[in-house]
């Protein structure tokens, strides 16, 4: 059997036909499949996800984890990471999870620089639950929510990520599958908090915002600051304007907090876990 296939489970998959998330999963497939094929274990991944549309991924990928609470993926994936700094811990949530209900977990997770990756399907609607309003959700969009129209500008979660010293920030397109993967490759690679935002249609809400594939266009990996708010900038969320720029939007270097805490130090190098496994 091939490291993809042990990736598979049995699940029957409940996603509306077409939807993207079908290719956030096969992305994530390959990226860990690879990663498996050049000597990672398949132990050594853990993942946890939110509640929505995406957080259904949790069945769909033979790893273990925890299927966990709205908002608080983040709180989560830290706590396994704490507890065995080896693992490989990513953790899945849609925008309205981490940009509304766990907007101070983000935050926290740049500061605290842990070695995990977040992935984030950004469809700008809280979809499982009918399509409400999210902090992304453009001006305008009307839900049952908001009869009115959405009258706040959107939230730019790529400067937030820039604004709270996230080490790894990148943003994909869920149809570009195999440029999504390389993406996710790259950010569990990375030693510390890396974040993918991918942007992801949904079929049956906010549909007004789908396909803006044409504002889209590939970066080579930036570690530059300042060109990288600069890259931030060309895209508001405000639907179909501007540029959208896909690819590692900024990166740098820098001590993990498992690298800094003596006892997670220790732990690392020793390859075990509190109990010493
Ligand atoms: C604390 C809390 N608030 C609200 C809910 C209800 N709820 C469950 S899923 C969901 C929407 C999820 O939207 P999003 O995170 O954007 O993911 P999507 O469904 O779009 O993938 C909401 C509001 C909940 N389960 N817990
Ligand atoms: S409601 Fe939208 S996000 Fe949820 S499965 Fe259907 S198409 Fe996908």
């Amino acid at each position: 059997m091939n490291n993809k296939d042990k990736l598979k489970t049995n699940q029957t998959i409940t996603w509306c036909p077409g939807c993207p998330n079908f290719l956030i999963l096969e992305s994530v497939k390959l990226a860990i499949s690879k990663l498996m094929d050049n000597g990672v274990k398949h132990e050594d991944f853990a993942m946890v996800t939110d509640i929505g549309c995406h957080a259904k991924i949790f069945d769909y990928i033979n790893i273990s984890g925890i299927y966990g609470l709205h908002g608080r993926a983040l709180p989560t994936a830290f706590g396994i990471t704490l507890g065995n700094p080896n693992l490989k811990v990513l953790a899945f949530m849609g925008d309205g999870a981490v940009y509304s209900e766990g907007i101070a977990h983000f935050i926290h997770a740049g500061r605290f620089n842990s070695d995990m990756t977040l992935i984030v399907h950004d469809n700008q609607s809280f979809s499982l639950t009918t399509g409400q309003n999210t902090p992304t959700s453009q001006q305008g969009y009307k839900s049952k929510a908001y009869p009115l129209g959405e009258f706040n500008k959107p939230m730019n979660p790529i400067k937030i990520a820039l604004a709270s010293n996230i080490s790894f920030i990148a943003r994909a397109n869920a149809r570009d599958f195999k440029h999504t993967a390389e993406i996710i490759e790259k950010a569990i690679k990375h030693n510390g908090f890396s974040y993918v935002e991918i942007i992801q249609d949904c079929l049956i809400f906010n549909t007004d915002t789908n396909n803006k594939d044409k504002l889209m266009y590939k970066i080579t990996d930036n570690s530059d600051k300042k060109k990288a708010e600069k890259l931030a900038d060309e895209w508001d969320y405000n639907n179909q304007k501007g540029k959208i720029p896909l690819g590692v939007l900024f990166y740098e270097k820098r001590m993990s907090l498992e690298d800094e805490w003596p006892l997670l130090k220790k732990l690392k190098q020793k390859k075990v876990g509190w109990k010493g496994k």
